[in-house]
């Protein structure tokens, strides 16, 4: 049994500032807990655009508090994201994520985040057991 708090992660470096300045992130569970998964909580910054594109992740994204909106570059559909909703990059959706008000995410990924992963120039981040400086 694992029990962890949100504030208390916070001033751990569980809490991961993004380089663009565009969102944070505190990673509750990550790889090393043991199951197939990580959960974080990421927070988009008001007025922000953050280019996503997780080639080698399945992610699930639920949406606690805040406004914004998701861009499927593929095809240029905009999907409006609200408190209540969840987004499901099942075909790893290339997108562009913008918040309007700061939004708060519960973010659940297959196969979990070890936690030293950055965001890549590609906005990837590299599968499991790869050099992470290579886009992939
Ligand atoms: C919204 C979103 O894609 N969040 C992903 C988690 C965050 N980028 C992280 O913890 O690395």
């Amino acid at each position: 049994m694992i029990v962890r708090n949100l504030e208390e992660a916070r001033q751990t470096d569980r809490l991961v500032k993004s380089e663009s300045g565009t969102w944070d992130s505190t990673r509750l569970s990550l790889a090393d807990d043991g199951g197939n998964c990580s959960f974080h909580i990421t927070r988009i910054y008001a007025g922000t655009e953050t280019h996503i594109h997780y080639k080698h992740h399945f992610e699930a994204v639920y949406c606690i508090e805040g406004e914004g909106e998701v861009e499927t570059l593929a095809d240029g559909k905009i999907w409006p994201i609200k408190p209540g909703d969840i987004y499901i990059l099942d075909q790893h959706d290339e997108h562009l994520l913008r918040a309007q008000e700061t939004m708060h995410l519960a973010c659940v990924f297959t196969p979990g985040l070890t936690g030293k992963e950055v965001h890549r120039e590609d906005g990837s981040y590299a599968p499991a057991e790869v050099d992470d400086k290579k886009p992939i």
